[in-house]
């Protein structure tokens, strides 16, 4: 039986011209600057963000730790949602690598944070408080829903930071379905920020690496912070190339990810038992509860597992996320929506 998994975007599995683009890339020494595939793919991401410099890295944990501890000093404090992946599923990174201060907001439902609420989180200048540096934001915002901010926001945020001399990362690990979702040039989505990071792994769907956007001092600074990290990864054009072809030829083809998004989260409406929000799917991710009192999450798992659909438990008491990809087609949509209907109507 065929596995339909949904837990994530970042169980897709390379291209044919991925693994072609892998077995013949022209490589060298990238800790020397010398891997022309990895300096290539560098220079393409950062014409798509707007930025002067990019920086491959090996993964969306290590391109914010990288970003965090590149605009912070030990002890300073970084403002980010309360929701925020850098917050919840990053190890505590910042603190555990960077001793840098995490100061959380709430995230509204749509992943922003209330401009009010990130002033009132900014220190003043007191002997006896961490100094406030950075201000974070996600997009597309993964535990809101795969939300996507949009520009005007982004805009807002920047400007605010700009008015009280912070730094503003944007963790963009999915920021191509955000500007796809949005019906925007990526660019204006990071125009007012200082970094951006985004995945390759994710709904673009190479094996591996993110990459850093910025400006040439901060990527040049970030060079160094990604060595202390051990991410000087020498011939890493090998997974390089396969970013190119991501760049290439995966961005434009998210909209059918978000079109599949929208018909799994129809689907589950229909279901009784199962509750969601339709109007909150905006790109590739959804959410839904099972509200049912028949049947445990142990054995919901278990049951939708028999029939080949895989699918994360994300929150008590029984929240649950599927993620839309390059290996779901319509019609694994419409087998996990009649699974999901079935598992329900036996329980
Ligand atoms: N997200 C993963 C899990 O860690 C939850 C997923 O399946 O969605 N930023 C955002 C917004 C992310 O969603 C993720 C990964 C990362 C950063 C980290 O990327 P990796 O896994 O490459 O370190």
């Amino acid at each position: 039986m065929a596995s339909i998994d949904l837990r994530s975007d970042t169980v897709t599995l390379p291209s044919t011209a991925m693994r072609e683009a892998i077995f013949t890339a022209e490589l060298g020494d990238d800790v020397f600057g010398e891997d022309p595939t990895v300096n290539r793919l560098e220079e393409m991401a950062a014409e798509r963000m707007g930025k002067e410099r990019g920086l491959f890295v090996a993964s969306g944990t290590m391109a914010n730790s990288v970003c965090v501890l590149t605009h912070c000093r030990r002890g300073e404090e970084v403002i980010l949602g309360d929701k925020s992946h850098m917050f919840l599923n990053e190890s505590g990174s910042m603190s555990a690598v960077g001793g840098v201060h995490p100061h959380t907001v709430l995230n509204q439902a749509d992943g922003t944070m209330r401009p009010e609420d990130i002033e009132a989180a900014i220190r003043g200048n007191k002997v006896h408080l961490p100094r406030t540096r950075l201000i974070c934001l996600e997009n597309t915002h993964n535990w809101c829903s795969g939300a996507a901010l949009s520009a005007e926001y982004t805009d807002s945020v920047a400007e605010l930071a700009k008015r009280h001399g912070l730094l503003v990362h944007l963790d963009g690990a999915r920021i191509f379905n955000a500007a796809i979702a949005l019906g925007v040039d990526v660019k204006e989505l990071t125009r007012g920020v200082d970094s951006v990071s985004f995945c390759f792994s994710k709904g673009l769907s190479a094996p591996v690496g993110s990459v850093v956007c910025g400006s040439e001092d901060f990527i040049a600074e970030a060079r160094r912070t990604r060595k202390v990290l051990g991410g000087g990864m020498r011939q890493a054009g090998i997974i390089a190339a396969a970013g190119i072809v991501a760049l290439e030829e995966m961005v434009e083809r998210l909209a059918e990810d978000h079109v599949n998004a929208r018909r799994l989260a129809e689907g589950i409406a229909q279901i009784d038992g199962l509750s969601i929000d339709v109007a909150a799917v905006q790109t590739n991710i959804i959410y839904f509860d099972l509200v049912s009192g028949r049947l445990s999450v142990e054995e919901f798992l278990k049951r939708l597992e028999e029939k080949g659909i895989k699918l994360l438990c994300i929150g008590r008491p029984a929240r649950f996320r599927m993620v839309t990809h390059y290996g779901i087609g319509a019609e694994d949509i419409d087998v996990a929506v009649a699974g999901l209907r079935e598992v329900m109507k036996e329980s």
